[in-house]
């Protein structure tokens, strides 16, 4: 009798096992669809971000496996195809068969829709809380995806691959390896009918946020290999020291006030905090936080108990050492923050992303954690080390100075020839539209380039700035030399929003700032000092995504009536091959937009039907400003170099 019930259950619950099957089969089947049909809503946008997304969203889970102490290594490589390969030397995905879907968890994790890490239990998944959505979108993005795995103790390796994210070949044994091997092996290859835009990986987007992934997550190895080239590349990053070298890497070239950076490293409520920092002689201040180690580029609770202690603990010191008297007023925390370059990287089991782009830590917890962690050893080194401590709290004091002594500039300068909207700088070619929203104001390198401009511009929609040559470097300047200088001045009183605290995006004249400069080395370098005075006076406009860079073009080729544009070399030897052989092509060559006449320049660059405006994102900014050392330097000739090699750090295309 009981044999029998046992029989049936038995049955029954079979049955059942089958229809949960058939369940979940349905349930990948629609989860691949939706994110085929709406791309954008699992990866952001299926431009050239998007394409780069897929890459991080497969390394994440390689970064789980090493922060959850399973991997040491993770290797990337660019294979030839423009498909992308991810090997990490962790424990392998699991290959056991689930008892809920009765498949093989590595199958799971490629086709149900956010099943990674969400087995095996223990340890949270830290990186990636952002955009964590996983392998799953991956493969269904992909035209072809094909994995391994290496387990320990077992000498299988076990594979199988998919195409547009369904099954191929279901999982089997497709080799042997040694006993003590392990790790995952991923490659795939981004589906073109979803990404129309391009599908070209950018090594240099690759490799920047490779090494930042490596600063980030200190001992780990992580190495980028691209095989396009006919010599093909590779670069290795490791750095046991993590954030410090990241804080050292940004200072590269700086004036420091002491060699090593502070460092901190903590724990508190499950929130492991990381702290580096260092002082420049620098005018201002560059602090990145990341949080799971996600940029977050809006700041949040980690940054600002970071910021609250150290204002407290420079205070406290100068209070202690008598350098801030009694009657002294406490300094800001933008005085104590003057020269600082810092990283705050917190991880995070359950972070709250908040902002305009979800880049803004929300859990109060994080600002406890940083701040109680970040002041116990702050306060230990300053007195520990007398001599920074006094250096730290002596830069802070200059600081306030100047900035009293910036704020009488201002009000002097406001009343005398001001930065009011009723007085326009005399260069300014202003549109005649007053609605901001179709306004654009083009900064133009030269005058000669000017004039031709204001000749050319649409006179409702588009207002013309001239700059001449260099601007003011706003990294090595005071605020009050900023303030006085010309062109900035002019730059400020047309926008119309303001300076410093005052500045108010919204009174913005223009919603299109579009920087106008050479197609050659000098105008990447005046591209770079006006990107670093919008990133650091201007930063709404960028994170508005009112700020655009106009792109020029290399070359004009005329055959008889036939009249084209071109952008670069490669470009250039491909339409040349292209054309019939007579009549005899004429090839000009644009040494500056000065050589365009009105009518040219209107057509290849500003005219919006046909320009190719490329929009400023702030990571794009932030790494002109990064960078600037390098470029402000006395080495002329890396300099140069550097920036032919890096002259658009612009990668979003827009019209
Ligand atoms: F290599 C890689 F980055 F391409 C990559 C690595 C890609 C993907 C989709 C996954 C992985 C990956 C996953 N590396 N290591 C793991 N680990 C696990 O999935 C794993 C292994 C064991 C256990 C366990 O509890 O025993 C749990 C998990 C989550």
């Amino acid at each position: 009798m009981t044999e029998e019930k046992n029989q049936a259950e038995l049955l029954e619950e079979k049955e059942e096992k089958a229809k949960e099957y058939d369940a979940s089969q349905i349930q990948v089947l629609e989860g691949l669809e939706a994110v085929r049909k709406r791309p954008g809503m699992y990866i952001g946008s299926t431009s050239s971000q998007g394409l780069h997304h897929l890459v991080w969203e497969i390394i994440d889970n390689g970064i789980d496996e090493a922060l959850a102490g399973f991997a040491t290594e993770i290797n990337v490589v660019v294979e030839k195809d423009n498909s992308i390969t991810v090997k990490d030397n962790g424990r392998g995905i699991p290959v056991d068969i689930q008892e809920k879907t009765g498949r093989p968890a590595l199958e799971t994790v490629f086709t149900v829709l956010h099943a990674g890490g969400k087995f095996g239990g223990g340890g949270y998944k830290v990186s990636g809380g952002l955009h964590g959505v996983g392998a799953s979108v991956v493969n269904a993005l992909s035209t072809n995806l094909d994995v391994k795995v290496m387990r320990e103790g077992d000498e299988n390796v076990y594979g199988m691959d998919f195409v547009l994210g369904k099954v191929k070949t279901p999982m089997a044994v497709i080799g042997h390896c040694q006993e003590h091997e392990h790790g995952t092996i991923v490659h795939f290859k981004p589906d073109e009918d979803i990404f129309t835009e391009t599908t070209v990986y950018d090594i240099k987007v690759l490799t920047t946020r490779i090494r930042e992934l490596a600063f980030l997550n200190k001992g780990l190895k992580i190495t980028i290999e691209d095989k396009r080239p006919d010599e093909p590349t590779k670069e290795e990053f490791h750095y046991a020291g993590g954030i410090r070298h990241y804080v050292e890497y940004l200072n590269t070239g700086k004036e420091v006030l002491f060699e090593e950076p502070i460092y901190v490293e903590g724990q508190q409520d499950n929130i492991t905090v990381e702290v580096a920092l260092q002082y420049t002689d620098d005018f201002h201040s560059n602090l990145l936080s990341f949080t799971n180690n996600i940029h977050t580029y809006e700041g949040g609770t980690h940054e600002a108990g970071f910021k609250t202690a150290l204002t407290r603990v420079i205070n406290d010191y100068g209070r202690k050492s008598g350098q801030i008297k009694e009657n002294d007023a406490n300094l800001s925390g933008e005085d104590v923050r003057e020269g600082l370059t810092a990283v705050v990287s917190v991880k995070h089991p359950d972070p709250q992303f908040e902002g305009q782009t979800k880049t803004k830590l929300g859990n109060s917890d994080a600002r406890k954690a940083t701040d109680k962690l970040f002041t116990e050893t702050f306060n230990k080194f300053m007195l520990e080390n007398p001599t920074v401590a006094k250096r730290i709290v002596e830069k802070g004091l200059l600081a306030a100075k100047a900035r009293v002594a910036a704020k009488r500039a201002r009000e002097v300068t406001r009343k005398k020839n001001g930065l009011e909207i009723s007085n326009l700088p005399g260069k300014l070619a202003d549109n005649t539209s007053k609605d901001p929203a179709i306004s654009e104001l083009f900064i133009v390198e030269g005058d000669s380039a000017g004039g031709s401009a204001k000749q050319g511009r649409s006179r409702l929609t588009q207002a013309i700035l001239p700059i001449r040559g260099k601007i003011l470097n706003v990294e090595k300047a005071t605020i009050d030399r900023i303030l006085a200088n010309e062109e900035i001045r002019s730059l400020f009183t047309a926008l119309g929003t303001g300076f410093g605290e005052e500045f108010d995006v919204e009174k913005a004249n223009y919603h299109k700032l579009i920087i106008m400069t050479d197609a050659d080395v000098d105008g990447a370098h005046i591209r770079t000092l006006l990107l670093t005075l919008i990133y650091r006076f201007m930063r709404p406009m960028i994170e508005k995504g009112y700020v655009y860079i106009a792109q020029p073009p290399l070359y004009q080729v005329r055959q008889g009536k036939m009249i084209r544009y071109i952008d670069s070399d490669e470009e250039l030897t491909e339409i040349l091959g292209q054309l019939p052989p007579s009549p005899k092509p004429v090839i000009q060559r644009y040494k500056g937009l000065g050589e365009m006449d009105a009518e040219q320049l209107w057509e290849t660059t500003m005219d919006p039907e046909k320009r190719r405006l490329l929009r400023v994102e702030l990571s794009d900014a932030e790494e002109a400003n990064t960078v600037f050392e390098m470029l402000m330097g006395d080495h002329v000739g890396p300099r140069r170099q550097f920036i032919e090699e890096n002259a658009t750090f612009v990668n979003n295309l827009d019209v």
